[in-house]
């Protein structure tokens, strides 16, 4: 038995058991041992092993040979692609390093083969910078605004918690060991609300869904303050003691009455007054927020006024209540980045930064040397090097970065596991490692436990560690620091401080870091002043910010494309991570988008059938589903499909935009209008019993 971490980009990264026979991995389980874990592993991740054997493992470098786009390889030695790569780079460095582009995101959430030995290369070679915005920066940012830090409660505590509002998660599909401890609460009769604008099959299980319009959680935040004024539901000792700001807030919440808050977000007046008053009354009141209701153009706003909650009705003071969006500040204090990183590398260089969440359009900007400074681009990206994400997959507003990634100029290197859509488009594809090959320690953001991965088998084919990919370019580029010579193992002892016991973690698998309970019970908030920060200095008093696209912000858009779209995670999917596992993609079936009885009769739908779904950006086709999961107005098309396994060689990126959110420069994937329409002749046809 070897022990491991889910890499995966989830809240709840589990410790990992792995049977291994004759040096093949067989089994992969959860840790029973391991609190959060439980002994219990969702279905993607215990067909882990299916991933890692699949046939269409990439074992060897491949070098391109048709069009880009097409996904034509042929194989290559490794000092053959990493002689040619560390050319083509050198000679672009000569030029400007900045024309050079990392793009990576959390494909492993791993510290070592995340950003390690790749960013020591980056920042060495003096390439762009990425701004990694592309999931969770908006909700990240508003939480740093408001408590100082990414904290919240402890997952384990919503067992006793007696009221859970479940906001903007769809628990059971992606925060499962979250949904465990809920139903803990539940038995011991907890109430349960899930605020959600499609009826999940989280929303199934609670007592209460509130499907309320997306974009729109701002608006019913402020309801739900008015309500806890007028009704003197307010802990005013807490907010005396641990606030910083309230009378202004408290001035613009009195303008938000709930017919108001019910008018914004598409939901009845006595839905925001029975919410507030379950929140102002019921002890313990603990808030799971997620991060599918800051991928709006107001989600920084809303993810701040719902954090501001359970300082007003003293929620905090049981380690029961209180709001949990993301636990990883909680390592800030274990992190070594800068050892990892080494951003003194650099020097006094600061090299431009690139926002991943706008790669369509950075990709199609010329170089605009003739501007002045603070309207410059600077050079013209002239290659990018890909590891741990699929942007050509999960990036908004997929016909520009396809247009993009196609440029005859561009020279692109994907690291990976398979031939994704990007890596179709690579000049090199580099074969990575997968959890089960590579050794790593990993952090988490939805517990408070650091976590060791061993390596349970060893790599397959030709593959590499990404940090080994990164070491070897290094030596090629003749990068001579010593740094450049650690290996992943010295990697992995550099990824965490002394204060957390490297030996013990090996040996154990996980180590919980050191907290209180009820970490804010009497203040105690990582701010300056050690206080809830309501009105900032950045930001300013938080309020409701209207979606760029919908009836109320943008009328005129909304004649033409009257569907607002979301595009949440389908269940056995990992964004797009697994879609090309067979027994994974059969559960999931085909790409669906599920629409209301009365938006499907409108446009004479039938479930079953083949729909466009298109607005002025794009258009993909996918297969309706007329379900009650959706509400009227809005469409759900469930992600993130491969193109290539699609139905028409696109998924819904196709549609989204890159414009971004208030706080945290993030995509705004769910603020999307599109219009539906049937494709002709595409009804299933029923054969007769
Ligand atoms: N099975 C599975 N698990 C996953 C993932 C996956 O793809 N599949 N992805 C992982 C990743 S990268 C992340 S970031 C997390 C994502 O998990 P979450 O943070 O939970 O975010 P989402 O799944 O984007 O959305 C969660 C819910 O928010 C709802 N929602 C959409 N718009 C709004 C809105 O405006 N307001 C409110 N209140 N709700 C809204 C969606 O309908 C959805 O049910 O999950 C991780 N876990
Ligand atoms: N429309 C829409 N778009 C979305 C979202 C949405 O809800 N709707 N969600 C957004 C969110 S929350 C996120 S986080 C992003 C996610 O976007 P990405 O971070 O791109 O995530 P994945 O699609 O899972 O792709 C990760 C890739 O990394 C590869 N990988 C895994 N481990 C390793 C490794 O060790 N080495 C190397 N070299 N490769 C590895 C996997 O094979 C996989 O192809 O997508 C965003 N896009
Ligand atoms: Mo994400």
């Amino acid at each position: 038995m070897v022990r491991g971490a889910c890499p995966h980009d989830c809240p709840d990264t589990c410790a990992l058991r792995i049977t291994v026979q004759d040096g093949r991995a067989v089994k992969v389980q959860g840790d029973p041992d391991h609190p959060p874990t439980h002994g219990a592993l969702c279905t993607k991740v215990s067909r882990y092993a299916e991933r890692t054997y699949h046939a269409e493992r990439v074992l060897t470098p491949l070098k391109r040979v048709g069009a880009k786009g097409v996904g034509s390889f042929v194989p290559v030695s490794w000092d053959e692609a990493l002689r040619d790569i560390a050319g083509r780079l050198r000679a672009i460095a000569a030029r400007d390093p900045q024309a050079i582009v990392p793009y990576s995101y959390a494909g492993t959430m791993g510290l070592v083969q995340g950003e390690s030995m790749a960013a020591r290369f980056f920042n060495k070679l003096g390439a762009s910078r990425l701004d990694r915005t592309i999931c969770s920066s908006a909700g990240g940012e508003a939480l740093v605004a408001t408590y100082g830090a990414k904290i919240g409660m402890h997952v384990e505590h919503y067992a006793r918690s007696k009221l859970i509002l479940v906001w903007g998660s769809n628990s059971i599909a992606s925060n499962l060991h979250f949904w465990t401890f809920a139903q803990e609460a539940k038995r011991s009769g907890a109430k349960l609300i899930c605020i959600d604008p499609r009826k999940t099959e989280t929303a199934d299980k609670c007592h209460q869904h509130i499907g309320l319009l997306p974009g729109t959680d701002g608006a019913l935040a402020l309801g739900i303050m008015h309500e806890l004024i007028v009704n003197d539901w307010l802990d005013h000792d807490y907010i005396a003691r641990h606030t910083e700001g309230w009378m202004k807030l408290r001035e613009r919440a009195l303008g938000w009455p709930p017919e108001r808050a019910a008018a914004t977000c598409g939901i009845g007046a006595d839905e925001v007054r029975s919410l507030a008053r379950d929140y102002g009354t019921i002890r313990p009141a603990a808030i799971r927020l997620n991060y599918g209701m800051q991928r709006v153009r107001g989600g920084g706003n809303a993810a701040r006024l719902v954090a501001i909650l359970p300082c007003l009705v003293g929620a905090w003071r049981d380690a029961a209540g209180g709001m949990l969006l993301s636990s990883s500040g909680w390592f800030n204090s274990v992190r070594n980045d800068s050892g990892l990183q080494r951003p003194d590398l650099l020097g006094a260089r600061r090299p431009r930064i690139i926002n991943m969440s706008t790669i369509g359009d950075d990709l199609l900007r010329e170089s605009d040397a003739q501007l002045p400074d603070r309207a410059r681009f600077g050079p013209k990206i002239e290659a990018l090097l890909v590891y741990n994400s699929n942007p050509v997959a999960v990036a908004p507003e997929s016909p520009k970065v396809v247009q993009g990634f196609r440029r005859e100029d561009l020279f692109t290197v994907v690291l990976e596991h398979f031939l994704t859509d990007t890596a179709d488009h690579a000049d090199y594809v580099l074969p990575a490692t997968t959890q089960l090959e590579h050794l790593d320690v990993h952090l988490s953001y939805g517990h408070t436990y650091a976590m060791m991965n061993e390596a349970a088998i060893a790599p397959l084919g030709q593959a590499r560690s990404n940090a080994q990919i990164f070491r070897d370019l290094a030596r090629h580029m003749g990068f001579d620091e010593p740094c450049f010579a650690d290996s992943d193992e010295e990697l992995a002892r550099c990824a965490l401080h002394h204060n957390v016991d490297f030996a013990a973690l090996r040996e154990r698998g996980w180590v919980k870091l050191t907290l209180p309970d009820a970490p804010f019970a009497d203040g105690g908030f990582a701010t300056p002043s050690r206080k809830c920060i309501i009105d900032s200095p950045q930001f300013g008093v938080p309020d409701h910010v209207p979606n760029y696209e919908s009836a109320e912000s943008s009328p005129e858009l909304a004649r033409s494309y009257p569907l607002a779209m979301i595009s949440p995670p389908a269940r056995n999917f990992l964004n797009s991570t697994f879609v090309n596992v067979k027994s994974l993609r059969d559960i999931e079936g085909k790409p669906v988008l599920e629409m209301h009885v009365n938006d499907a009769l409108a446009r004479g739908i039938v479930s079953g059938q083949r729909v466009r779904i298109f607005n002025q950006r794009g258009s993909t086709q996918c297969t309706a589903v007329v379900s009650p999961r959706a509400r009227p107005g809005v469409v759900n098309g469930l992600g993130i499909w491969w193109r290539k396994l699609g139905v028409d060689g696109t998924n819904v990126n196709e549609v989204t935009h890159q414009r971004l959110t208030d706080i945290g420069r993030a995509p705004s994937f769910y603020d999307c209008l599109v219009e539906v329409a049937p494709l002709p002749d595409t009804l299933p046809r029923h054969t007769a019993a």
